[in-house]
């Protein structure tokens, strides 16, 4: 079943092979999304969360150009800490394979290795989307694209109002790609449950989940979903607080003229330096929540 290139370990090939549930996880986050030494407790502590909850975690990344399904401790170390990770999306993948380097895959990349490993669930932070003011830069995430391609249901706490949520939404339903908010009637916001857009769809659990997933392939509508589990109440940092951050983030990146795929890095490090760090404790309280709701997706969907 699995692709010839990959490299899994042994403890995600057998649970793949027995039918077993398993959550990819993606490595951007941890190389370009969150500062050291805090990415790497992250990484850690979210393979053990998916664990507790009764699935084997496999976080994705590019190592010395091999396509790696599961990693090590050291591997997340290395990733976490190493100077020369690239940032790895759908068009890097034939460069760091090719030249053997480290990369880093975002949502997209690490989707279609999922994907070619046979792995359906796959959990993270934010999603990438449609830019502010894509309508004059084209700027639109890859994974976008992807969603549409890979048969993956990927779960995040929406995506961050650096994006125009509007616009991402728009998009992902001309993509023919189904949104659906885990217990809310508002798509979220990365920090905040609320940003001002209704759910496309609602699930109250994450059968319901599965049971989508499993109609959606059964019907051969290729491609992924998007599972959009809030931010919890006691952790959301409140809208309008952090819509002035974004904006002078947003500002800074035009000024300075940072483009192109360092865009997303830029605006996340200087939301963590700019709420001295109160951004960060978010992001990774979200990505804990995200742990729980995925690995008892990927649960429910092995159970059907
Ligand atoms: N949004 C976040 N946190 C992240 C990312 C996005 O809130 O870490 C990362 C993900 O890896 C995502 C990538 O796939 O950024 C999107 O980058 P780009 O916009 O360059 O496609
Ligand atoms: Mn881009």
């Amino acid at each position: 079943m699995s692709h010839p290139m990959l490299q899994m370990t042994e403890e995600v090939a057998t649970a793949l092979t027995e039918g077993a549930p398993v959550v990819a996880l993606e490595s951007t986050i941890i190389s370009h999304g969150m500062p050291y030494p805090r990415n790497v407790a992250m990484a850690r502590e979210v393979e053990e969360i998916v664990r507790a909850e009764g699935a084997v975690p496999a976080t994705i990344a590019v190592l010395d150009g091999q396509p790696r399904i599961g990693l090590d401790d050291d591997d997340l170390e290395l990733l976490g800490s190493h100077p020369d990770v690239l940032k790895v999306s759908i068009r890097d993948l034939p460069y760091v394979v090719s030249r053997e380097l480290h990369g880093a895959t975002t949502v997209a990349a690490t989707m279609r290795l999922a994907a070619l490993a046979g792995i359906r669930v796959f959990v993270t932070g934010g999603l990438g989307g449609v830019h502010r003011g894509a309508s004059a830069t084209f700027d639109e995430s890859a994974d976008l694209i992807e969603l549409a391609a890979s048969d993956v249901a990927v779960v995040s706490a929406g995506v961050k109002s650096i994006l125009d949520i509007g616009l991402t939404l728009e998009r992902l339903e001309t993509l023919g790609v189904p949104v659906v908010v885990h217990g809310s009637d508002e798509y979220p916001s990365f920090y905040s449950r609320s940003s001002g857009h209704p759910a496309p769809m609602r699930v109250d659990s994450p059968a319901q989940v599965a049971a989508m997933m499993r109609a959606k392939w059964e019907l051969g509508l290729a491609g992924g979903m998007v599972v959009a589990d809030p931010i919890p109440e006691a952790d959301e940092i409140p809208a309008a607080e952090i819509a002035e951050v974004i904006d002078r983030a947003l500002a800074e990146a035009n000024e300075r003229g940072v483009r192109g795929k360092e865009i997303t890095p830029f605006l996340l490090g200087r939301i963590v330096e700019l709420t001295d760090g109160a951004s960060l404790t978010a992001n990774i309280a979200l990505v804990r929540n995200n742990a729980r709701t995925g690995a008892a997706i990927a649960r429910a969907y092995a159970g059907l």
